[in-house]
């Protein structure tokens, strides 16, 4: 059986040690739930800390650890207390957490800790190097590990690796603040497939990518260094049964009871979350106060229950806002409570799954309201356990989890007014409205839950893989290259389409002045003289430049993307015809944002797709409408298309164009016995897409594409057309 190694900064066990002995504390979260799904195909190992520093543990405790871990599908990686602090209170918590939040205030940059990261993350991959078997498949989760996908690839170049950022990646212009910029670019494309939660951060991460380290992307494939790296979308998901169901167990039905007598007729609130300032814990309390404020029919018949889990104790921003909550939980109670009524119920530590699920169940609201987050479970984990489809989420647009939750009273963490509006809304709001609203949110949960999500990835790793090793065998082998000379030498009327920027003239000058070398210029011609060859140069470039480095070699030109022609020595000519081959690779994005956008749906015309949000909620649906065009952005730049956006509508057609179709008033002059066709980038696929099936087609660089072979550098393509030019 196969294995994959699930690689975290935790593992789902803490060790501890009480009276020199060690105690095994397992903690079900829904990682390990999705985890477990994959048990049904692979043995399944899980490495990382278990939670003890390593100088508490004598070598025999040690191997013992091993063992018992061992037992329970656990691999443990060693680490210090001086790690701890520089690594995961120091350069995760300090510096990554906040950054990559936007909270660039509480961000520090300090080289002793960025040095402890790459030690760690070297540790873990000493450690997984000790154990790994050529054949497994890798899965890294989170930021505390975004070097070890290189580390591994460097030391391993065969392995097959996929990495998951659950917290939300940046935008470039904050990202770049970080002087360890690229190295975390550089650790994180070792990875075969990289996910995050929404495709908002895929953008995030591929615009930083872009400006940072100059490497670009084709529909979110990198083509890095003979590899293609899959970027792409995976929200994840919970354990929706569990919480669905919860409310029939026992010890659940215990605790609703219990809580129900306290609460009395009191309308609930419920908020829960790690005690974190991104989750804008204090914000709520202040909206809650508003509420009350502005709300005084509400006294005394609404209550808040927040929970906050400790979490990050030694860090002094989490120390700090421990302490303004306690004052603003106090501020609020002493202001509006009553003997008998205290309006915010705050409980400082974690609770057990069946207090959880009670007040998931008991909760007439969820006020759900992070300045930031990468998902948020909580959100779905409320809905979930809401059988009888009642209760109200109110959430924030911060939220990655927002994208998907359309059904939400969403508003802005940051507006107290607008949640206090919220809020009284809610408790307004009719049972078949709640039931509406539930229903739907839960048929997206259960489809989508967390078991889904683990296998989803999986399979795009198994596939990102396979394609790699497609790709492996479609290099231009010596083999090919005699076969394609000697069918050169057979044949009498031949057809070179060669692009230029990338193909020609290597890859880094694109987007300079990339005058043809003299051997370019030479080789070109020495092809274009043989009165057999018709030799066509194109590119995205401007005619004007065009004629002047090609003025004295008898080549035929296509300009700008295929919107000017210049045959056989005549002057220029534009054609305009349509084509819509790009339809299925945007009609998934728009059927996903009609999915998460109830009212909205796509029209397909003969030459273009439609995006209507005429009837959705007009703030809602230009929010929507501007994430839209702003996915659209790179692929209409690859694709050669235009999106507009009009009145309720985003239109995307083609812009008319393309060198495919240019290239089709060559390819179907005559019957050419032998065509080669060379290219580099996405423009270039429209002329593979034209060519004959007996035509030889040849992309530069590694990547998916239609074209026959691949072959790796500018310099090669010149090799091999001298090669040509000499058989005259
Ligand atoms: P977190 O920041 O920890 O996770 P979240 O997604 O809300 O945030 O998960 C918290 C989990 O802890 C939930 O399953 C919740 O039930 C549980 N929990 C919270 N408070 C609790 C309490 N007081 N007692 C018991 N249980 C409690 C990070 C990212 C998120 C992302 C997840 C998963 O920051 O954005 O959604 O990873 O990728």
């Amino acid at each position: 059986m196969a294995r994959i190694i699930i690689i975290s900064n935790r593992l789902p066990v803490t060790v501890e040690k009480y009276k020199d002995k060690l105690a095994y504390r397992p903690s079900v979260g829904g990682l390990a739930t999705g985890m477990s799904s994959l048990q049904k195909d692979y043995e399944c190992l899980w490495v990382g800390w278990p939670g003890i520093d390593r100088d508490q543990l004598n070598s025999k405790e040690r191997v013992s650890l091993v063992k018992e871990l061992g037992k329970m599908g656990n691999y443990p990686v060693f680490l210090s207390q001086a790690h701890i602090e520089g690594y995961y209170n120091g350069f995760c918590n300090k510096t990554i957490w906040s950054l990559f939040h936007c909270f660039t205030q509480f961000t520090i940059y300090e080289n002793h800790l960025w040095e402890t990261y790459r030690q760690v993350n070297q540790i873990f991959c000493q450690t997984i190097l000790d154990i790994i078997k050529p054949n497994d498949l890798i899965w890294v989760h989170d930021y505390h590990l975004m070097l070890l996908p290189l580390l591994l690839r460097k030391r391993m170049p065969d392995l097959n690796i996929g990495f998951f950022l659950h917290i939300p990646f940046p935008p470039s212009e904050i990202f770049r603040l970080l002087p360890w910029r690229r190295e975390l670019l550089e650790g994180l494309i070792g990875a075969d497939l990289i996910g995050f939660h929404t495709y908002d951060y895929v953008q995030n991460f591929l615009d930083s990518l872009l400006r940072i380290c100059g490497y670009e992307n084709s529909l979110s494939f990198i083509n890095y260094q003979n590899r293609i790296v899959k970027v792409d979308s995976f929200p994840m998901g919970i354990d929706f049964d569990h919480f669905h169901n919860s409310s029939k167990q026992e010890e659940v039905k215990q605790e609703i009871k219990k809580i129900k007598n306290k609460i009395g007729k009191n309308k609930v609130i419920v908020s829960v979350d790690r005690l974190d300032y991104t989750k804008g814990i204090l914000e709520r309390l202040k909206a809650f106060s508003t509420f009350l404020e502005d709300n005084p029919e509400y006294w005394e018949k609404v209550i808040m229950i927040q929970v906050a889990v400790p979490s990050r104790i030694d860090i002094p921003q989490y120390q700090q806002l421990k302490q303004q909550v306690d004052e603003m939980v106090g501020y609020v109670n002493g202001r509006f409570g009553t003997i008998g009524w205290s309006p915010i119920w705050y409980l400082y530590r974690s609770i057990p799954f069946p207090e959880l699920a009670a007040l998931y169940y008991l909760g007439d609201i969820a006020l759900v309201t992070p300045l930031k987050d990468g998902m948020n479970l909580v959100a779905k984990e409320y809905i979930a356990t809401k059988n009888n489809g009642t209760g109200v989420l109110i959430l924030s647009e911060m939220a990655g989890v927002a994208n998907e939750m359309s059904e939400a009273l969403i508003v802005n963490p940051n507006n107290r007014t607008q949640i206090s509006w919220a809020i009284k809304y809610a408790l307004n709001m009719s049972v078949q409205e709640q039931q509406r609203r539930v229903f739907s949110q839960q048929k997206r949960l259960r489809d989508y839950d967390v078991k889904r999500w683990a296998d989803d990835f999986k399979n795009h790793l198994v596939k990102t893989i396979d394609e790699q090793q497609n790709l492996a065998t479609r290099y231009l082998t010596p083999k090919n290259r005699l076969k394609i000379i000697k069918d050169y030498e057979q044949s009498i009327q031949r057809l070179f389409l060669i692009n230029y920027d990338g193909t020609l003239v290597p890859f880094h000058l694109k987007f300079k002045d990339a005058a043809p070398s003299q051997k370019i210029l030479q080789t070109i011609s020495l092809l274009a003289q043989d009165p057999e060859n018709k030799v066509v140069i194109l590119s995205g470039r401007k005619k004007d430049i065009l004629n002047k480095w090609f003025k004295n070699v008898k080549v035929d030109l296509i300009a700008e993307h295929g919107a000017w022609l210049k045959k056989n020595s005549s002057g220029w000519k534009t054609i305009v015809p349509l084509e819509k081959e790009w339809k299925g690779e945007i009609r998934p994005i728009l059927e996903q944002y009609t999915n998460r956008t109830p009212g909205s749906f796509t029209q397909e015309k003969e030459y273009s797709l439609v995006w209507h949000y005429i009837n959705v909620e007009p703030t809602f649906g230009r929010t929507r409408a501007m994430e839209l065009m702003n996915s659209l952005l790179y692929l209409t730049s690859n694709l050669n298309l235009e999106a507009n956006h009009g009145d309720k509508v985003i239109e995307i057609k083609s812009a008319g164009v393309n060198k495919g179709i240019a290239a089709y008033q060559w390819i179907s002059e005559k019957k050419w016995d032998f065509i080669i066709s060379i290219g580099d980038d996405w423009s270039d696929e429209y002329t593979f897409s034209q060519l004959p099936a007996s035509a030889y087609s040849i992309k530069v660089g590694p990547g998916i594409s239609q074209a026959k072979y691949n072959i790796n550098s500018a310099a090669e393509v010149l090799t091999l057309l001298k090669e040509l030019a000499k058989k005259l």
